[in-house]
Order: structure tokens, then C-alpha cells, then sequence
């Protein structure tokens, strides 16, 4: 088995830049995750996160979880749980607006200590974005340029728990699941491991390493690689021992932008706009999110095939039969 992909960004700026493009290459089109290190984020802005993350979780989340699970009595379940997961999670919106004002119980430090890690994570998304362009003959900004939309990105973090867990085989942490999104930045746990990724039929871990940053690609970048690059199936598995920390930051499209296969990652059709031949769908971002609510656990082949249907006229499937 090779080893999980990880990516010293430091090697982006010196002689061994193309060395590292083929690493990020390979993992895009291979495993849909890799791990970056020397990412430019310091650690002390990291330690912080964390520090403050898991005083939060202790402090205000912690009580609350052993309520909810004594409430629908998972300490002592015998058959498996397939509409639950063992997390506590809660959500924060930094782009097109923020709501950090609005989420109670944080203290002024960890909201500053949040504020400024997200705008880091911003910037090591677009960063990262234009790796992916310049792997994949795009123009640098073609990504943050489609992600764009009228009002700029969608980009907010999910920080989550998972507690100890005594039934670890009948619930799971996060069941499996693609990404639905764009680009997604996850500042892990670095001793209490769980999130695993499906590759070749089997799950695989994320290993935790100290002051990472796991990349992974959510179900847009799917569609606009046309498929070069793909989402992968990914779960977190929760553990008898110990409580893992996730900090998982989505960098998604806006909700009115357009997504599609870009034009040159697509075999030119013979008609005469030349228009793109594909199999990927064509639609707006916010219509893929209010189907993927419902369906965030099934398989997403058939959420692409449901978007072929919603805008026909508009869709690249349907002008492939047309010609
Ligand atoms: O907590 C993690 O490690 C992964 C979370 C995740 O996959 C998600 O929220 O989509
Ligand atoms: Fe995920």
C-alpha cells in the first residue's frame, strides 16, 4: 500500500516543486485527500485553535452531549444506528457573512482565535485552488474565478467532537459521506485518529500529525475536473478512547454560481458552438446543496444524475443527446 499522501508546501518555492505538483497531482486524481504541511499557518495560531476548541467542548458541550445520549439511550444500543452520529458539532459561517456574533456561549478570545484562522484557511484554500488550475492546464484563479458567483464564496467551519464512544460498531462517528462542496481544510486531532477514506474497497486512515492540514476535494471539483478529480467516500469511525478534535473548514461556491465542466477538461463536441460533451451536469450550487441535504449519505452518482434533469436546457448531457 502507498503511503498516504503528504505535501511539504515549503517544497512549492524551491527545486523540488515539480516533484511536489506530481505529489498533489496523484492525490487529487487518486486518493481525493492529502495532508499539507509547512502550510504557512503557524502553529501558535494552531495551538490555540485546539486549546481553545477542546476548552469549549469541555466547558460548554461536553455536559450536553451525555444528555443527548442518555436521552435516546446510545450508551446501550444492540443493533446498529443508521440515522445518528456520535459527534458534537457546531457551525460557523465566515464568508459571504459572518455569523460568529450570533453563535452563544463563545468567549471573545476563542471568536478572535476563529475570526483569524478562517481568514488563513481562506487563503490557503485560493491557494491551494491555483495548484489544482496549474495541474490541470486551467488558468491560474479559473477556480475561485467559478467559485465566485455574485457574491464571493461560501466558506465556513464545522467543529466537531467525537467523544468516547462505547459502542463504537454500532454507531459511527460520521457515517460515510462525500463532501458536497468545493475545497475542504481539516485541522485534525493530532493524537485521537478516526477519519478514514475509501480507497480501492477499503478504508484507510487519515493519519494525525502534529500542526497538518488534510485536504480534501468535496463534490464540485468533481464536476468541473469533469471527473479528472473525484470526491471520495470518507467517515470518521469513533473510538472506545479518547476524544477527537475536528476543525474541518468548507470552501464551497456561492450559492448562485454556476457549476460545470470547465470547457477545456472536456472533449470539444462537433457541433458547431463546439459546445462541451460531457457527463457531468450543469447547475447552479444552491440547488446541488438543497438536494445533497437530503441525500448527504447515499452515493453522489445519483445526485449528479438528478441534476441532469433540473435544468435541461442548460444541460450538457441533454445537448449531447441533441446533437
Ligand atoms: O471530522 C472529520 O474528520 C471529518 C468531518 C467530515 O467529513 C465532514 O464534516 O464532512
Ligand atoms: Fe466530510
Amino acid at each position: 500500500m502507498e503511503a498516504f499522501p503528504v505535501v511539504d508546501m515549503k517544497k512549492l518555492d524551491g527545486d523540488e516543486r515539480g516533484e511536489a505538483m506530481d505529489l498533489i497531482k496523484d492525490a487529487c486524481e487518486n486518493w481525493g485527500f492529502f495532508e499539507l504541511v509547512n502550510h504557512g499557518i503557524s502553529h501558535e495560531l494552531l495551538d490555540k485553535v485546539e486549546s481553545l476548541t477542546k476548552g469549549h467542548y469541555k466547558d460548554v458541550r461536553e455536559q450536553r452531549f451525555k444528555e443527548m445520549v442518555a436521552a435516546k439511550g446510545l450508551e446501550a444500543v444492540r443493533s446498529r444506528v443508521e440515522d445518528l452520529d456520535w459527534e458534537s458539532t457546531f457551525y460557523l459561517r465566515h464568508l459571504p457573512t459572518s455569523n460568529m456574533s450570533e453563535i452563544p456561549d463563545l468567549t471573545q478570545e476563542y471568536r478572535g482565535v476563529m475570526k483569524e484562522f478562517a481568514s488563513e484557511l481562506e487563503k490557503l484554500a485560493e491557494r491551494v485552488l491555483d495548484l489544482f488550475c496549474e495541474n490541470l492546464g486551467l488558468e491560474k484563479g479559473y477556480l475561485k474565478k467559478v467559485f465566485y458567483g455574485s457574491v464571493g464564496p461560501n466558506f465556513g467551519t464545522k467543529v466537531s467532537n467525537y467523544p468516547p464512544c462505547p459502542k463504537p460498531d454500532m454507531i459511527k462517528g460520521l457515517r460515510a459521506h462525500t463532501d458536497a462542496g468545493g475545497v475542504i481544510l481539516l485541522f485534525q486531532d493530532d493524537k485521537v485518529s478516526g477519519l478514514q477514506l475509501l480507497k480501492d474497497g477499503e478504508w484507510i486512515d487519515v493519519p494525525p500529525m502534529r500542526h497538518s492540514i488534510v485536504i480534501n476535494l468535496g463534490d464540485q471539483l468533481e464536476v468541473i475536473t469533469n471527473g479528472k478529480y473525484k470526491s471520495v467516500l470518507h467517515r470518521v469511525v469513533a473510538q472506545t478512547d479518547g476524544n477527537r478534535m475536528s476543525v474541518a473548514s468548507f470552501y464551497n461556491p456561492g450559492s448562485d454560481a454556476v457549476i460545470y465542466p470547465a470547457p477545456e477538461l472536456v472533449e470539444k463536441g462537433s457541433n458547431k458552438e463546439g459546445a462541451a460533451l460531457g457527463t457531468y451536469p450543469k447547475f447552479v450550487f444552491d440547488d446541488y446543496m438543497k438536494l445533497y441535504a437530503g441525500l448527504k449519505f447515499e452515493a453522489k452518482e445519483p445526485r449528479f444524475e438528478i441534476m441532469k434533469t433540473r435544468n435541461p436546457s442548460e444541460n450538457y448531457g441533454k445537448a449531447a443527446a441533441a446533437y
